[in-house]
């Protein structure tokens, strides 16, 4: 991971300057109709989002802690600091220690030591990296909402197929209408940290605040407070998995990773990327997963990444017997905090899953706050008006000047993912 260089903050406001001076939002379906990337990421201003970022630590940098004025997160900090499991901190405000010494047994279920995912401490659940069903791929994305995914979510919705979609806290408050549409197409919203740092390297208030706030961003533009996350690296232990227990949140780790997410840097190479699905689509058909399925780590980072899963999906649909949600696999029909959402059971999404009579979706229309949408969805409730249908909702589209998109440029070019 790279470290954020401090032009980042510089950048960030900048952003924000041009978001209230510049872009003017459309809607979720405004957005999701756009069809070139630079006009997708072009920033724009939402209200909503606009006039509640005091209430949020500055976008893309790592959580310092609870905000002051904050008291229900301060209210609910103090109230589990005192059971949280004593591990110290693994370095500073999400930064690893170079060569921490730790000790072979592993006392703290490390992931990023050990792939531990069976915690060590008591009261502490355990991750969830496979899916139970037989020749089932729990399906999922991380680092989103990324600006430029329309092409990707269009071949979703194409194939009916729904995903887990791990966003971030900063990416949703940058693209609070491109977030709406994971909830209009019926995907699974879950958190994945507000700046994308070490979590194991932060404070127990910090891990709180890197959470607490992407929660409170995703409640804000979706109008749903997830209960589900995914650390990113894998990045836990059992202090960090304590504390987002307490938020209510289920851990999700994998089984097998398809290292997408290295080809931007070098690290990986789309060989190697290649060879990864390969193997997940060899499992599928060899017999290794005919007691239980699987789990793979893929992202919505950037335009290989999406499109080597559109690339590979019609194999993996073929090998494996079902592709579904992470928590349509365990069942969880209460998908968020708020109960007017209701997620399909496994096998109702499987004796629905693209059937010739309509979507599938368990997603109700999009519940963003200001939307005025008040359909209630239910996991068989059969959606309102089909996406790819796609009318205009004939509001204005935010201007994508060149300056917009240079600034968008400066500020991810210092993301670190
Ligand atoms: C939370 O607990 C840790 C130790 O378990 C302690 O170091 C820290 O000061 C506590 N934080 C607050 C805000 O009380
Ligand atoms: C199935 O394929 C995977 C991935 O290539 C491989 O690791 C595993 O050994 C194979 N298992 C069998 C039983 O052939
Ligand atoms: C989104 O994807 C585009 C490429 O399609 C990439 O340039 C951009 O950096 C990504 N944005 C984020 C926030 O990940
Ligand atoms: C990736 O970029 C190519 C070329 O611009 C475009 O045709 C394709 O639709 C993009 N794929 C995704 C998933 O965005
Ligand atoms: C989900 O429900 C199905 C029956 O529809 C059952 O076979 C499966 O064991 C359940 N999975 C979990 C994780 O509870
Ligand atoms: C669901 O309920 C919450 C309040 O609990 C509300 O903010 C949201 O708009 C509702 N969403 C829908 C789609 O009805
Ligand atoms: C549809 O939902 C209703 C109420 O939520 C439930 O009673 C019924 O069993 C569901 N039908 C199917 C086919 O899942
Ligand atoms: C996996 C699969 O069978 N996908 C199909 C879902 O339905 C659409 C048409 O509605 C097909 O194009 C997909 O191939
Ligand atoms: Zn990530």
């Amino acid at each position: 991971m790279r470290p954020i260089p401090a032009s980042t903050t510089a950048a960030a406001a900048a952003l924000l300057f041009l978001n209230t001076v510049r872009g003017q939002a459309g809607t979720e379906q405004s957005e999701a109709n756009l069809k070139d990337p630079n006009q997708e990421c072009a920033p724009y201003s939402y209200p909503p989002v606009a006039a509640a970022l005091t209430q949020f630590p500055p976008i893309w940098e790592p959580c310092a802690g609870i905000l002051p004025g904050d008291s229900a997160g301060q209210a609910k900090f103090a109230a589990m600091n005192a059971s949280v499991p004593q591990i110290a901190p693994k370095g500073l405000l999400g930064v690893p220690t170079p060569n921490l010494p730790y000790p072979a047994t592993d006392p703290d279920c490390w992931w990023t030591a050990s792939t531990c995912t069976t915690p060590k401490a008591s009261g502490v659940k355990p991750d969830i990296a496979a899916v139970p069903e037989p020749k089932t791929l729990g399906y999922g994305f991380d680092d989103g909402p990324n600006c430029s995914h329309n092409a990707f979510y269009d071949y979703l919705l194409q194939k009916e197929q729904k995903a887990t979609m791990f966003y971030i806290g900063s990416n949703t408050l940058d693209w609070p209408l491109q977030a709406q549409r994971a909830v209009a197409d019926g995907h699974e919203i879950c958190v994945h940290s507000w700046s994308h740092r070490s979590m194991t390297a932060f404070t127990n208030e910090q891990v709180f605040a890197e959470l607490w706030y992407t929660m409170q961003a995703i409640k804000l533009v979706t109008g749903y407070t997830p209960t589900c996350w995914r650390p990113p690296l894998g990045d836990v232990d059992d202090r960090v998995r304590y504390i987002a227990q307490q938020l209510g949140l289920d851990n999700v780790l994998w089984k097998t990773n398809s290292n997408d997410w290295e080809v931007s840097s070098g690290a990986a190479t789309p060989q190697q990327v290649q060879a990864n699905y390969q193997a997940l689509i060899d499992m599928a058909n060899n017999g290794s997963l005919a007691t239980t399925g699987t789990i793979m780590l893929t992202h919505e980072l950037n335009n290989y990444t999406m499109q080597t899963a559109i690339d590979n999906y019609p194999a993996l649909a073929q090998a494996f017997s079902h592709i579904v949600p992470v928590f349509v696999a365990m069942n969880k029909t209460q998908l968020y905090v708020e109960t007017n959402y209701t997620e399909k059971t496994f096998s109702q999404y499987t004796s629905s899953a693209n059937s010739s009579s309509g979507p599938a979706a368990g997603g109700s229309s999009a519940g963003g706050s200001g939307s005025g949408s008040s359909t209630s969805s239910s996991g068989n409730s059969t959606s309102t008006s089909g996406k790819a249908a796609g009318a205009s909702a004939g509001v204005a589209l935010r201007p994508a000047g060149a300056l917009s998109v240079m600034v968008a440029l400066a500020l991810f070019g210092a993301l670190c993912l």
